[in-house]
């Protein structure tokens, strides 16, 4: 099950969980409000035949995907692409992961311009609204695998702070404010 909390954004290391003392959590529902983040929790040992992740791919018309592998081996230009994950961006669409193995934090801005940390790992699936402030990080253990899914041709463009006048910006914050 997916945890999130208030990060202490003290500026080290950027893999580690960096809670508040004592912790500040945020469940899901919460995280859903003040973020517009959806989650679901599908067993990655049997996605393949699930049902459920069948059923959600057709009802967000999640038509395209692929696998992304994060580790130097792995990943082409493995820190270059790790900066460029953890500078402060939006994207002109959804953002949905469903992580198979390994683990990592999306950090994602709320309403407060406070970073909420969200621990992703295996079984995990996210999906981070089209316009939300965002990075993301592999922690400690320096691995994960998710598939990438997405509505349409993938556009993987991050867009960086400040953006505050992109379309997609723009609409995310008419939506928060009508919730
Ligand atoms: C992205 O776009 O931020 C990534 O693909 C990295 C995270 S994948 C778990």
């Amino acid at each position: 099950m997916v945890q999130a909390w208030i990060m202490n954004d003290d500026g080290t290391d950027q893999r580690l969980e960096h809670k508040t003392d004592p912790p500040q959590y945020v469940d899901l529902a919460e995280l859903k409000k003040r973020t517009g983040i959806m989650y679901w929790e599908i067993d990655s040992d049997t996605y393949e035949t699930n049902e459920e992740l069948k059923q959600i791919r057709k009802e967000q018309d999640y038509s395209y995907e692929d696998e992304i592998t994060i580790t130097e081996q792995a990943l082409p230009n493995y820190h270059e692409k790790l900066k460029i994950f953890f500078m402060e961006h939006l994207h002109s669409d959804e953002e949905i992961r469903y992580i198979l193995d390994g683990s990592g934090y999306f950090d994602v801005r709320d309403s407060d311009e406070k970073w909420i940390r969200i621990k992703v790992e295996k079984n995990d699936m996210i999906t981070l609204p089209a316009g939300i402030y965002h990075r993301f990080t592999l922690d400690d253990k320096n691995y994960i695998k998710a598939k990438r899914y997405f509505v349409g041709v993938p556009v993987w463009t991050p867009i960086n702070r400040p953006a505050d006048e992109h379309p997609a910006r723009q609409s995310y914050i008419k939506t928060m404010k009508g919730q």
